[in-house]
């Protein structure tokens, strides 16, 4: 098949999730365009592949343009690659506001033939931004309009019904992962780097925005401090909370026990996940918690919050333990526990893997994007023949903001 793929090319979970997609995708032989305002982190990490192709979307800016309207610029691009490429569908990661240019551009394709479009929710799309009474209705009209829409946890899946109360089939296809690429490699050279007096490492990895509570990581560490001086804490990633967050390692007096290592490719995060011994992510919410899964693969257990689609990736007590938000108390309890004890490290480590590979490897997730497409894709041959798509059916179902 001929896929556009549509993500933010930054760090965030959508865009690794909408370019390792594609990276799979062109591995099964299908031809991938990635469109976009820059290449996908990951397409940049990942190797050249004749089946990858990248598409800028460029923008004219204008001082009358106080908020230059990408949606517009974005539609108008798919529609050009779709035409020039003829794609045989699009699949766009994160709502906002992907999925309405995708509207605009099917729309735009019609006369010539239908350009399927699918929408992958991803988290704040629904949860935060989406939700906000500024894009909302768009943001509905955006679900409702898509051919196929997915959600990466059950979770979420009942969110965006419970926010938009659409009535459109939701399928959940959970994120996936390359359990080749992501496993535990002993690197003792790595690990003296992190920790050059042997002590045991708490990792953290996120985007640092304030969903994903990083001040609670330097609150875990300085418990664990008390009980246990040799460990140390790597923060891994950058983004608005980091000053906050030295300035309270700073307060708490373990400035010199946390590392910030800001962002990192892929080869570098495998590294420090294989030399951790334990991953904390004690995010206020969560969809999916893509880094829990790229350390369970690695076999490092998982301290995290219950909250979201979390439980439905880390097995309370079996890949790790799960706390409210918020009890840092509780979370550096647990970790005291892990680091003192190598068996229970080992068995939270093998469970981990175990369940990356029998839920969330890429082998069985993606055959579900590609049942997805060709559902899409006969639907949309079947339309294009009758000259006419029906409008894709409205809810009936009472409104939150009517
Ligand atoms: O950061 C992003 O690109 C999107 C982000 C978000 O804020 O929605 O991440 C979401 O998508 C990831 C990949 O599917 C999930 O692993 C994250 O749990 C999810 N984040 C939230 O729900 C807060």
């Amino acid at each position: 098949m001929r896929i556009g793929i549509t993500c933010y090319p930054s760090y965030g979970g959508s865009g690794i999730v909408g370019a390792e997609l594609g990276l799979e995708l062109a591995k099964r032989g299908h031809s991938i365009h990635f469109i976009s305002y820059a290449p996908p982190m990951r397409m940049v990490d990942g190797a050249a592949h004749d089946l990858i192709h990248f598409h800028e979307v460029k923008m004219l800016t204008y001082p009358l343009f106080e908020y230059p309207p990408y949606t517009l610029a974005l539609a108008s691009m798919i529609c050009e690659v779709a035409r020039g490429h003829s794609l045989d569908l699009v699949h766009m990661h994160y709502a906002i506001p992907h999925s309405v240019s995708a509207y605009l551009a099917r729309e735009m394709s019609k006369c010539d033939r239908y350009l399927p479009f699918v929408t992958t929710l991803h988290g704040t799309d629904i949860t935060l931004v989406g939700r906000d009474p500024s894009y909302l209705p768009i943001t509905r009209f955006a679900i409702e309009q898509s051919d196929a829409v997915t959600c990466i946890s059950e979770y979420l899946r009942d969110a965006t019904r419970d926010t938009f109360h659409v009535d459109c089939p939701i399928d959940v296809i959970y994120n996936f992962i390359d359990t080749e690429f992501y496993r535990r490699i002993p690197n003792e050279d790595a690990r003296r780097e992190l920790a050059p007096n042997g002590e045991r490492i708490i990792l953290h990895v996120s985007t640092f925005r304030p969903i994903k509570r990083i001040t609670d990581c330097i609150e875990v560490l300085a418990r664990v401090c008390r009980k246990n001086p040799e460990v140390k804490l790597v923060m891994c990633g950058d983004g608005p909370e980091r000053q906050d967050a030295e300035a309270l390692a700073a307060r708490l007096g373990v400035t010199d026990k946390v590392s910030f290592v800001g962002q990192q490719p892929q080869l570098k995060i495998r590294e420090y996940l294989s030399a951790a011994d334990v991953l904390l992510l004690p995010s206020q919410s969560e969809s999916f918690g893509l880094a829990a899964l790229e350390a369970m693969a690695c076999e490092c257990p998982v301290i995290a919050t219950r909250v979201g689609g979390i439980p439905e990736v880390v097995d309370d007590t079996e890949a790790g333990y799960l706390f409210e938000i918020g009890d840092v108390a509780g979370m550096a309890d647990a970790a005291i526990r892990i680091l003192e004890d190598k068996e229970e490290r080992e068995r939270l480590g093998r469970n981990g893997r175990d369940a990356a590979l029998a839920r969330f490897a890429s082998e069985k997730i993606i055959p579900q994007y590609e049942e997805l497409y060709r559902r899409v894709t006969t639907e949309g041959r079947s339309a294009n023949a009758e000259g006419k798509r029906e409008r894709r059916g409205v809810s009936s179902a009472p409104r939150s903001d009517e």
